[in-house]
């Protein structure tokens, strides 16, 4: 589907011609197409295939003419002319908050103003406030919206953080006299979205540890190199972020990982926690008076506390101590407890791989069953099956179920919501599958609490997928009432889903424990549209984990002959 693709290009000529003077009615206009085409639920090509774009609501034949330019040539000239002469780097400066496009195009003209590094220059040594009309305040006011620009694109996703973190973590092995190694930090954490990578390293000889780090690949910029410390921005395709690192003592390891790990508010409550037992902890140790009684492990360092080394995804001070003190801490789940995968698509749909492939992928991990949850037919822009195709698939599934030993693939289906709060399969198809996941895909503004407690109340539904419908980087979920989702769901013993998709985690960590708090029990799923995204099911299993869940709240650790009870699914 390429709706995104084409809304970022009229977003980005609506942007140039700004900054170029263009009349203010011609920048709207794309502003506007932008808009329509990112709202847009139906598939662009799809409709212009069928001749239908003019009879979207707000798009001219001007608009019209351009997509089917792109989707035709893969080029659009409006997109060449508006750019002609603008640098990506400049284009990007339009969104810092309180910098219009005549601000900047001054900037640009007499202050040689090129990218975020100039503009910061020229803020930071007058010249720009003693331009004509600017003047300090408006200065400092591009400067706060500066700071907001660079916070909006400091935090990175989990799941690249991760992947950056292992190759720093591989590279700094190999480094002189080092003997320890640890991510630590809010990734540890396993947070959903990281502000920087904190690596803890012991070794001797710190200085030589710290060269051979900031000759890490990619890195764009040294901020800081010492004998204990070093700080570096790495840049990889989309995103620029800091990676520090630290040195210490063999001796201190315990303590500075404890203490990198944070979160910073667990840190005060153990602190705190300390001082009452007539004791102080820092990233060197734990002290007694003078005397260090702890440090060379984290578990020693929590030991000389009367307290149990917390899993890293619970120090968030949201009751762990208290809990700790009380012996009620949770046994956590594990990735290897998961024994299924409740929601994938394949070519049925909008996936990539085929039925076999995604079972045999599974396999490899170990999994018992899958549920197959192509979307349905309303989800025309997803490829969404009919009830025909529906067949089709689970045909399909039959065969390949007879070649494939050792896992159970489960005919379901990703089953939408409609606006009316009805299911886009009636009953008597619902009734034929083994799982129905049910979820909202349009209509985010309608009455979603009331469509998703109608749905609950469908006898044959099991699971609501992505209760919130949130993307983290770029969408707000809907409004919605979760907790009197979450009351119905409990009443009518529905499974509510984390979905393990980085850039959803939905439910996240916070309602999930809601949801086990009042009694639901969760499905961990990846939402997988390829093989390798079935790998995301870690991102999951650390929402869950945050969300302080055991094996037994979740339905897919069951063994296969227990799910299938569950489930009341034929063997
Ligand atoms: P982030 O990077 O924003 O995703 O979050 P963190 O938790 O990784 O925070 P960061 O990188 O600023 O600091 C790493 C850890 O260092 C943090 O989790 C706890 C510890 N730490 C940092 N500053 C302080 C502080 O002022 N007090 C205490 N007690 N610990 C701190
Ligand atoms: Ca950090
Ligand atoms: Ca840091
Ligand atoms: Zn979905």
């Amino acid at each position: 589907m390429k709706n995104k693709e084409i809304a970022t290009i009229f977003g980005r000529i609506a942007d140039a011609l700004e900054f170029k003077g263009e009349m203010f009615f011609r920048v709207l206009a794309y502003r506007k197409a932008a808009r329509i085409i990112e709202e847009l639920t139906d598939d662009i090509e799809l409709l212009d295939q069928q001749d239908k774009l003019r009879a979207i609501p707000g798009i001219g034949e001007g608009i019209a003419k351009k997509i089917n330019e792109y989707l035709t040539t893969g080029k659009m000239k409006k997109l060449d002319q508006a750019m002609s002469d603008i640098s990506k780097d400049l284009l990007d400066l339009l969104n810092v908050q309180n910098l219009g496009p005549k601000t900047l195009r001054l900037a640009y003209d007499k202050l040689n103003v090129r990218n975020l590094t100039d503009l910061k220059k020229v803020i930071a040594n007058g010249s720009l406030a003693n331009q004509f009309r600017m003047g300090e305040k408006k200065v400092d006011n591009i400067s706060k919206g500066i700071q907001l620009f660079e916070q909006a694109r400091a935090r990175i996703p989990i799941n690249i953080a991760l992947q950056i973190s292992e190759q720093v973590i591989t590279y700094l092995k190999k480094a002189p006299g080092l003997t320890d190694i640890n991510a630590s930090g809010s990734l540890r954490r396993m947070k959903e979205t990281i502000g920087d990578i904190d690596i803890l390293v012991a070794g001797k000889n710190g200085k030589k540890i710290v060269d051979y780090f900031v000759k890490l690949p990619g890195v764009i910029q040294i901020l800081a190199s010492g004998d204990t410390k070093g700080s570096v921005m790495i840049q990889t395709d989309e995103h620029t972020l800091q990676v520090d690192i630290r040195i210490v003592d063999k001796n201190s390891y315990g303590a500075a990982l404890q203490y990198f790990t944070g979160s910073k508010e667990h840190n005060i409550r153990i602190r705190s926690l300390a001082k009452e037992k007539g004791l102080k902890v820092s990233e060197y140790g734990v002290y007694k008076g003078r005397k260090r009684i702890a440090g060379k492990t984290e578990t020693g360092v929590y030991q000389a506390l009367g307290l149990p080394c917390f899993a890293p995804e619970l120090r968030e001070d949201r009751g762990e101590v208290q809990a700790a003190l009380e012996k009620r801490l949770p046994k956590l789940i594990n990735y290897h407890d998961i024994k299924g995968d409740l929601q994938m698509h394949t070519t049925y749909s909008d996936g990539v791989n085929t039925i076999e492939q995604m079972a045999k992928a599974a396999i490899k991990l170990g999994y018992e069953y899958i549920a197959i949850t192509d979307h349905s037919r309303t989800a025309s822009y997803a490829g969404g099956l009919n009830e025909y195709k529906l067949k089709k698939q689970w045909d399909e599934i039959s065969k390949v179920q007879l070649k494939l030993k050792g896992i159970k693939i489960l005919k379901a289906n990703e089953v939408d919501i409609l606006v009316n709060g009805k299911l886009d399969f009636p009953d008597k198809i619902l009734k034929q599958m083994d799982i129905v996941v049910a979820s909202i895909h349009q209509g985010f503004k309608q009455n979603v609490t009331q469509r998703i407690c109608d749905a609950i109340e469908n006898p044959y539904v099991n699971i609501i997928a992505h209760p919130t419908g949130r993307l983290i980087s770029r969408r707000a979920g809907y409004d919605i009432d979760l907790e009197k989702v979450l009351e119905h769901a409990a009443k009518y013993h529905k499974i509510m889903e984390i979905n393990a998709y980085p850039d959803r985690l939905d439910l996240n960590d916070i309602w999930a424990r809601k949801a086990k708090e009042m009694g639901i029990k969760l499905a961990i799923s990846t939402d997988a549209h390829e093989i390798n995204d079935l790998y995301w099911m870690r991102f999951g299993i650390g929402v869950a984990r945050r969300a302080w869940l055991e094996k037994a709240d979740v339905v897919n650790t069951l063994p296969l002959q227990k799910f299938i009870r569950l489930f009341n699914i034929e063997d």
